[in-house]
């Protein structure tokens, strides 16, 4: 299970542009980076990972929305 530290520190490290969210074009420019979420969650591609991490479906992924994603994720594990 991951910690809150922990989450930020991978979200930062796929917001490549810095910009405060994840969008699909920060997903194809980490391609390694996803894996690590893949090991969190059982999803594999950038897609899919932004169709279920987008609550709001605004086209990029926020910490609270990679946090819920990963907790729910948790659970039900
Ligand atoms: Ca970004
Ligand atoms: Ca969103």
């Amino acid at each position: 299970m991951a910690t809150e530290q922990e989450l930020q520190s991978l979200f930062n490290k796929l917001d490549t542009d810095q910009d405060g969210k994840i969008s699909i074009n920060d997903l194809f420019l980490s391609p390694g980076l996803s894996t690590i979420i893949s090991s969190e969650t059982n999803i594999s591609t950038p897609q899919e990972l932004l169709v279920n991490y987008d609550s709001d479906s605004d086209g990029s992924i926020t910490f609270e929305e990679l946090k819920s994603a990963v907790e729910k994720a948790d659970n039900l594990t």
